[in-house]
């Protein structure tokens, strides 16, 4: 089978945020670039992507609005529904009623649990159709679909100008001892609990705001604060690179830290229950630096008191681990490359 420009079709609802849209939007477009997938993204609300990818209708992915009344449209020959959002009823018919039925994908959330690994490509046959969905997992080992990475990140990361990305934003040259963090985290983040405690930091502390709604900059102590622009996705990892530490949240973000290999705190999308902390502690329990970052990401995410001259002792030792992780999760495939290898033996 030919398998460049096969057709794919990838469903988004968005729930809330940036990372229904941001995932898919990653995939989409690799699946575009790298292996020349004709993609369309349907997404019910574009507006994320807007911010995400100012330039996104100018492809490589062909950009759809998931109406809310259906219009019939030919299937594709691999359909991806992401995060279990519901296809429209009679696009799965029509998927049905093709000669070879299209490889169709329900592509989860990632999480580091133990039993990802016994749901990862699981069947769910249709109930009345002659149609398989298969649940596929990122993850953080084999027994998953891995991370999302493009092919050029090593590429991109070796022409990144740290000088120039600091001229850009107007930031000073670097000083000797200065600590370099960035801060993407949800509203209810406890910064400004920790703020007393950076301000009084032995080191020059910066602290970097990408997508803060603050208009000027400000300093406290040791403490000086940088409110930068919401980058473009293409952009988001320049950050990462640039700085000592980054605090990151839900879930690409916190994926994009890992591959940044820089110690990193991360605010998880809060659930009901507090089921959010069991995989807060899933993940904690697999990166070789888990047990020294528990105390710290549990108060980070509203449990006991935050530390934060503690912490900065402890950045010293987070970096090698840090890149011990990357180095681990960079052994695996890409969720990318699973997704496509699993797609085209389903086409088979
Ligand atoms: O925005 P998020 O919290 O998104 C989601 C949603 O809450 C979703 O419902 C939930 O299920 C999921 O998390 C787990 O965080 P996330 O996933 O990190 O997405 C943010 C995206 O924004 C990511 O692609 C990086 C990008 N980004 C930029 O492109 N530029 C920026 O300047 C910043 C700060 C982020």
């Amino acid at each position: 089978m030919n398998t460049d420009k096969l057709r794919c079709d990838i469903f988004c609802a968005v729930i809330d945020n940036y990372g229904d849209a941001g995932v898919c939007w990653r995939l989409a477009r690799q699946l575009a670039l790298e292996y020349r997938w004709r993609v369309r993204l349907w997404i019910d609300d574009p507006a994320p992507l807007y911010r995400l990818a100012p330039d996104c209708a100018a492809g490589p992915v062909d950009l759809r609005l998931w109406p809310d009344t259906w219009q019939g449209t030919d299937p594709a020959d691999v359909v991806i529904e992401a995060f279990a959002c519901e296809l429209p009823a009679a696009y799965v018919e029509a998927m049905a009623a093709r000669v070879r039925v299209p490889a169709w994908i329900n592509l989860e959330y990632l999480s580091a649990e133990a039993w990802v690994a016994g749901c990862h490509m699981l069947p769910s046959p249709h109930p009345y159709l002659p149609l398989v969905k298969h649940f596929f997992f990122p993850g953080f080992d084999a027994f998953s679909g891995g991370l999302l990475r493009e092919s050029d990140y090593d590429l991109r990361r070796s022409a990144f100008d740290e000088a120039e990305f600091r001229a850009e934003f107007t930031l000073p040259p670097r000083e000797p001892e200065e600590l370099l963090v960035s801060l993407f985290a949800y509203p209810h983040h406890r910064l400004p609990e920790m703020m007393p405690a950076m301000a009084s930091s032995p080191r020059p502390i910066r602290l970097l705001l990408p997508g803060s709604s603050e208009a000027a900059g400000r300093e406290q102590g040791s403490l000086s604060i940088h409110p930068l622009p919401f980058l473009p996705q293409v952009r988001y990892d320049e950050i990462l690179w640039a700085c000592d530490l980054n605090f990151v949240r839900g879930e690409d973000s916190f994926a994009r830290a890992q591959w940044a290999a820089k110690p990193f705190v991360w605010h998880i999308y809060p659930q009901a229950d507090d089921a959010h902390m069991i995989k807060l502690d899933a993940f904690l329990a697999r990166h070789p630096a888990g047990a020294l970052l528990t105390t710290f990401w549990h108060a980070w995410n509203g449990r006991d008191r935050l530390d934060w001259p503690l912490f900065e002792a402890l950045l010293p030792t987070l970096v090698e681990p840090a890149q011990q992780w990357e180095k681990q999760l960079r052994a695996l495939p890409d969720l990318t490359a699973t997704l496509v290898h699993f797609c085209l033996a389903r086409l088979k």
